[in-house]
């Protein structure tokens, strides 16, 4: 490489690391707003069935992410890692595509910390909690709900069982590396699971071998709509949504490995990157517009 493509890189390099703070409209937030990711998910045109495979008509036409870039730096990731969402009266439908050459996981115990394999996960935010969803190769689900402690008693979730603060599995958390969240502290149910959800993983390869080289795996997952009465009770969105309400959903990968240095790899992949280690701002996830427009067009 001739020095002055090094200059370049380099200063490519540095344009990517520059600290998020003082560089997004909203100052509070380590993401920077302009890089927020914008997509419209289409109506399905025919059945979805959830088998991993994403062969329907509906996923070939979907429009899919860009390749996900790295969580906190949004440089680029060393796996091709895109996703696609659809929607009908019932379900909103998730599909990732992951590439991936050494197909690993051991966890199989539903809401295991499937991040401690390597996973995909979806957040799925609503005007005062999230969903927390993530899945590894072999399609065990971790899922959580979180409600802002702030609105917690105007929300009026301690009508749910599992969500009164007196339940024990409920646990107050701050973030993860972005402590100094506006809105301060959750309350997170872990032992909830999302009603009526549906996922599937498909292998592309061989799992826990690596005497091949694997093209990866895909997931398909369905959240039943009515499942998010609770995500939409606050502002009072519609279920399923209206065309062209928007929602802030989050997409992305954990990695076990990291790319080799001088790469500025930190084993989490996103749509849109966060400038931190935290999954958890809502603010920063990108911006879901529901188009009641068939995929398959006219
Ligand atoms: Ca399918
Ligand atoms: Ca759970
Ligand atoms: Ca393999």
């Amino acid at each position: 490489m001739r020095t002055r493509d090094l200059i370049l890189v380099a200063v490519a390099g540095f344009a990517l690391w520059r600290p998020a703070h003082g560089q997004s409209p909203d100052e509070r937030f380590p993401c920077h707003g302009t890089e927020i990711a914008h997509y419209t998910a289409y109506q399905t045109s025919g059945n979805i069935q959830i088998d991993g495979r994403l062969e329907e008509a509906s996923w070939q036409a979907a429009p899919r992410s860009p390749q996900f870039v790295d969580l906190i730096s949004g440089g680029p990731a060393i796996h091709d890692t895109r996703a696609a969402v659809l929607w009908d009266e019932a379900n909103l439908y998730v599909g990732f595509w992951v590439e991936e050459p050494d197909v690993r996981g051991d966890l199989t115990e539903h809401d295991s910390p499937v991040w401690k394999n390597n996973d995909v996960e979806i957040f799925i935010a609503g005007a005062d909690a999230y969903f927390e969803f993530g899945i590894n190769s072999l399609g065990t689900v971790y899922d959580s709900f979180l409600m802002w402690e702030e609105a917690y008693d105007e929300g009026g979730f301690s009508e749910v069982p599992d969500f009164r603060r007196t339940h024990p599995g409920l646990k107050q958390v701050n973030g993860v590396g972005f402590k100094t969240h506006p809105r301060g502290t959750r309350l997170r149910a872990k032992h909830w699971s999302y009603p009526g959800l549906q996922t599937a993983v498909h292998i592309d390869g061989t799992l826990n071998d690596d005497n091949d080289r694997d093209r990866g795996w895909r997931v398909e997952v369905a959240f039943r709509w009515e499942g998010a009465h609770w995500l939409a009770k606050a502002d009072g969105r519609s279920l399923p949504p209206d065309d062209g309400d928007v929602w802030r959903i989050d997409f992305s990968r954990f990695n076990r490995y990291k790319e080799a240095l001088p790469a500025q790899d930190s084993s989490a992949w996103a749509w849109s990157p966060h400038g931190i280690w935290d999954s958890h701002i809502p603010e920063c996830f990108p911006y879901i517009h529901f188009s009641a427009r068939d995929v398959e067009g006219e």
